[in-house]
């Protein structure tokens, strides 16, 4: 595993347990059973601008042999995602979404252009992928709370910019546990906080896919007018059935997906 993009995947792992002390946790309580980790997908969030839009924020995923999966969209939400894949089966998915901007009133995207022009587009190049950029820009708490009150997408993107979003526990390779409700079990027997909008479990075996996730925790940021707690990263644990052909579902659920968003919800 040493292709840049297995480097990218390691360095951005690396930097979501530093931000969700959570995911560290969740690791060692599967090693303690003598399961190891396998990742599902990684997501990341973005704005439909093109200098920093879904396109952009794959171009180092397509460059290491990803090839693009199916598309999604979230009427309510604002948003468009897709997915990505490698041949390689031990890679994990990654699923990329993006708010649109023109779905917004004039002060919104003002605010949002406004962030966005901090971004240097030079930056964002094969050497240093956006996707581990951290947060180009430098919102205030003002900002912060405008966008929470239309979008919390986009106020956890001006809180914290370019990370995993979350990583994904798949769920079919641990030995210790033999369903989602059995791992759900044990992770709120052990004190986490899981996503319960639109159940704990989303998704069923008919469409070939169950998720669940824990709720985003809380971590203080530093905006330009102090530093204050909100919502930061989660962890999502996903189990995949085959399809009619016998191969593994590889995609997502566009229903459930859209209740996965709310992990980071300041509100849950
Ligand atoms: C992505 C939510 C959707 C999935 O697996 O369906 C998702 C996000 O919170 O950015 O990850
Ligand atoms: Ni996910």
């Amino acid at each position: 595993m040493s292709t840049p993009v297995a480097k990218l995947i390691e360095q951005l792992w690396v930097k979501f347990r530093e931000m969700n002390p959570q995911a560290g946790q969740i690791v060692d309580l599967l090693a303690e059973r003598g399961d190891t980790l396998q990742n599902d997908h990684i997501a990341f969030r973005t704005f439909n601008d093109p200098r920093v839009g879904v396109a952009k924020l794959a171009e180092p995923f397509l460059a290491g042999g990803y090839v693009i999966g199916d598309e999604y969209q979230f009427e309510e939400k604002k948003l468009y995602a897709q997915h990505f894949e490698h041949p390689d089966p031990q890679l994990p998915k990654i699923f990329i979404s993006e708010l649109l901007l023109e779905k917004f009133d004039l002060s919104v995207r003002h605010t949002i252009d406004a962030l966005i022009d901090q971004f240097d587009p030079a930056s964002g190049n094969a050497e240093h992928p956006l996707c581990v950029a951290g947060r180009p820009w430098k919102p205030s708490y003002e900002d912060w709370k405008q966008l929470r009150d239309v979008s919390e997408y986009a106020a956890w993107m001006a809180a914290h910019g370019y990370c995993a979003n979350h990583f994904t526990v798949f769920v079919n390779a641990l030995k210790s546990v033999s369903s989602l409700q059995q791992l759900n079990a044990l992770l709120l027997d052990e004190g986490f906080k899981l996503n319960h909008e639109g159940g704990e479990i989303k998704g069923s075996p008919e469409v070939f896919l169950e998720q669940s996730s824990t709720l985003a925790s809380t971590v203080e940021v530093e905006f330009t007018d102090g530093t204050f707690p909100v919502p930061g990263c989660y962890f999502e644990f996903a189990r995949r059935y085959p399809l009619p052909t016998g191969q593994l579902f590889s995609g997502f659920v566009a229903k459930s997906a859209d209740k996965i968003f709310q992990s980071t919800d300041s509100r849950s």
